[in-house]
């Protein structure tokens, strides 16, 4: 299988410098909370190290992935924003060779979250929201209710981002309100 130092120089040639230095907070992140919440360390530092691989990926790429059946058409009205999660899943596992569901997962549903999430998936759902390098209003209160109270946590980023997209006036992709219904009735 692949090392993490491995991994880590795939990935560097991927993704912006910016973006590389993003990835490795998360994970450090990801390793705090799942030291807190009693989570698999090396499965949280794979699935932070992989998150954003397919970032830049574009939409000829994606286009061909949707034809060999390997990703839903949908993904591609919406842009790299949303598609990056299950593209960045479909490669952990075709070129990484990954085929632990709870990673896959976990990196599919980061951008989103997920009607039903398993603990990996809410640690890198919220490790990539209040790693060390975000600013935005709010993220402090993020960030302790990370520490305190996981599942608080994903329906504060679950509906911080909703009213975010809302005020943009960009387009909600449709599980996204699926995401938000599940939660809110938790
Ligand atoms: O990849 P990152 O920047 O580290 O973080 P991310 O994957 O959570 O964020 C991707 C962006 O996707 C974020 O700015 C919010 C946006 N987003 C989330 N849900 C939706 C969305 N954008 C649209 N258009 N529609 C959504 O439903
Ligand atoms: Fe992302
Ligand atoms: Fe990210
Ligand atoms: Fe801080």
């Amino acid at each position: 299988g692949w090392s993490r130092e491995a991994i880590l120089k795939e990935v560097q040639t991927k993704i912006t410098p910016a973006r590389y230095e993003h990835i490795l907070r998360v994970e450090s992140c990801a390793i705090a909370l799942a030291e807190k919440y009693g989570a698999d360390k090396e499965a949280c530092s794979l699935a932070a190290i992989l998150h954003d691989y397919a970032k830049d990926v574009d939409k000829d790429t994606i286009k061909r992935l949707v034809d060999n059946g390997d990703l839903q058409a949908e993904l591609l009205e919406y842009g790299s924003q949303i598609w990056h999660g299950p593209a960045g899943s479909y490669y952990a596992e075709k070129t990484f060779g990954i085929v632990d569901a709870a990673i896959l997962s976990a990196i599919s549903q980061h951008t989103i979250g997920g009607r039903e999430m398993t603990l990996l998936s809410k640690i890198l759902f919220i490790a990539d929201y209040v790693e060390e390098g975000r600013t935005f209003p709010g993220v402090e209160e993020a960030r302790e209710l990370a520490f305190e109270d996981l599942n608080q946590a994903v329906i504060y980023k679950i509906t911080q981002t909703l009213i975010h997209l809302v005020q943009k006036r960009v387009k909600i992709y449709p599980e996204t309100l699926f995401v938000y219904n599940a939660w809110i009735n938790k």
